[in-house]
């Protein structure tokens, strides 16, 4: 038979799935089952042919001996590149060599797409060899690798966590709009879009509407993207970012500091239950969570620091590169721990000043080591204050006039926070680069795939 003849894609036609890789057990000794994924990786010894099939759950070992397989079969499968994507019909045959115990003896090969060329990585190292650039530009075979199924399945179990705690607690999930009229996120640049005749901005976060949302509803939450225009390039900051944002009414920023503490350690306790095998398979452990976490004012931190003799005035923000020189006094080690009490000049116009002293407000960053995880605050929630701090800021009051009507309504005492969710992951997963914390990720320098 001719190669073009024997490597001929086909169409799924009546073939389904009867097993997915994890489900063919020893005990289904000498059953018929049809399994199918993609080729990920090919060994030849003289007759014998092995190839490993991989699908979402796993992998499968085919064994095909000339002899005990058509030689059709045996020739097809010889043929075969890593990641072409096919089918296999075959005797399942216990066999304590094969990896699992396990094997399938083919009895016919349904090719559906050919590898053409071989893929620039392999896909079981935990680290790659070959540049972010290069495996971001064909990411979606890059997804393959053993590292990211791993990490975007624990992304994925971490959201589910995330909704089950907070609904646990009373909250409802939200949905705000992300083409919007004005900032929010003073320090961080917005992105223009054309609305219409009007000039529109995308959201930077949820911020007004989820406090409006306090008003009907209390207890609030929204998981979507948040959109940052990022002059910078660094391994931490996206363009295009997830954020699980929480709202609550009749709450400060002291009972948000406990809730997001129980909600990170759900979140641990969840990946731990679920993802024990791909914790081992990748040897990582998660955070070792210490409660409650330490609470640093902002001032605190700035002694530490000026006493280091880092350059560092009261009133400036706290950066990374800065803060690694504390990290045998403030995060030994690596810890989750607050940063609290900031410089009102330099937070927001919503966050409510302490009554303590206007000059400080009632706000937090949630830190892992060197790394901001979140950022929260007590709101203010009467209309004078707050025109006050906006006029402070030099920002025009009438583009807000759409949120501050609301004030004349009864806002209740509100706080809440945002949490990134890439850096979460960055943390959880111990990834040194934001990028692979998300799928498709959104940079200065990148708009594709
Ligand atoms: P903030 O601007 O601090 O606060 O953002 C909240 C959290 O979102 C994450 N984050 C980012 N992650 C990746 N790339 C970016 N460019 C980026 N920008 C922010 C960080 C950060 O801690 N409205 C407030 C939250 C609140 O008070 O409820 C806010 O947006 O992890």
């Amino acid at each position: 038979m001719k190669l073009s003849e024997l490597l001929q894609e086909q169409e799924l036609g009546d073939w389904r799935r009867t097993h997915y890789s994890k489900e063919i057990l020893p005990t289904l000794d000498t059953k018929q089952i049809t399994v199918m994924g993609w080729v990920s990786s090919t060994r030849s010894h003289g007759n014998i042919q092995f190839v490993v099939i991989r699908d979402r759950l796993g992998e499968i070992q085919v064994t095909a001996k000339r002899g005990e397989c058509s030689d059709k079969v045996l020739d097809q499968l010889s043929h075969i590149k890593e990641h072409t994507s096919l089918a296999v019909k075959g005797k399942v045959r216990a066999q304590n060599r094969s990896p699992n115990g396990i094997e399938v003896i083919p009895t016919e090969v349904r090719i559906f797409s050919l590898a053409k060329q071989a893929a620039p990585f392999t896909i079981q190292a935990k680290r790659s060899t070959v540049g972010i650039d290069t495996r971001l530009d064909l990411r979606a075979i890059d997804l393959r690798r053993n590292f990211l199924r791993s990490t975007f399945g624990i992304r994925h179990t971490t959201l589910s966590s995330v909704r089950a705690f907070l609904d646990a607690k009373g909250f409802i999930e939200v949905n705000t709009p992300k083409m919007i009229a004005t900032a929010t996120e003073g320090g961080a640049a917005l992105f223009p879009i054309f609305y219409y005749s009007k000039e529109a901005f995308l959201a930077q976060s949820p911020q007004l509407y989820k406090e409006q949302l306090t008003m009907a509803f209390e207890n609030v939450y929204e998981i979507g993207p948040i959109f940052r225009a990022e002059p910078s390039r660094t391994k931490r900051h996206l363009s295009e970012a997830t954020s699980i944002d929480v709202e609550q009414a009749f709450a400060d920023y002291n009972d948000l500091m406990d809730l997001l503490e129980a909600m990170i350690k759900h979140i641990i306790d969840s990946i731990n239950d679920k993802h024990r095998d791909d914790l081992e398979s990748m040897h990582s452990t998660l955070p070792k969570i210490k409660t409650p976490f330490p609470k640093y004012r902002y001032d605190e931190i700035i002694d530490k620091l000026q006493a280091k003799g880092e350059r560092i005035r009261w009133g400036d923000d706290i950066n990374p590169q800065i803060m690694k020189g504390l990290s045998n006094e403030v995060f030994n080690g690596d810890t989750f721990y607050y940063i609290i009490d900031w410089p009102t000049a330099i937070k927001p116009f919503y966050v409510k000043p302490t009554s303590r002293s206007e000059k400080f407000c009632e706000s937090f960053d949630l830190m892992y080591g060197s790394l901001e995880i979140s950022s929260g605050s007590t709101r203010i929630n009467r209309k004078e204050s707050l025109l006050g701090n906006m006029k402070k800021q030099g920002l025009n009051t009438d583009m807000f006039d759409f949120h501050l009507r609301v004030f004349d309504y009864g806002v209740p005492p509100h706080a809440g926070f945002g949490v990134g969710l890439e850096r979460l992951i960055m943390v959880l997963m111990n990834i040194e680069n934001i990028r692979d914390a998300t799928f498709y990720p959104r940079d200065i320098d990148r708009l594709t795939p």
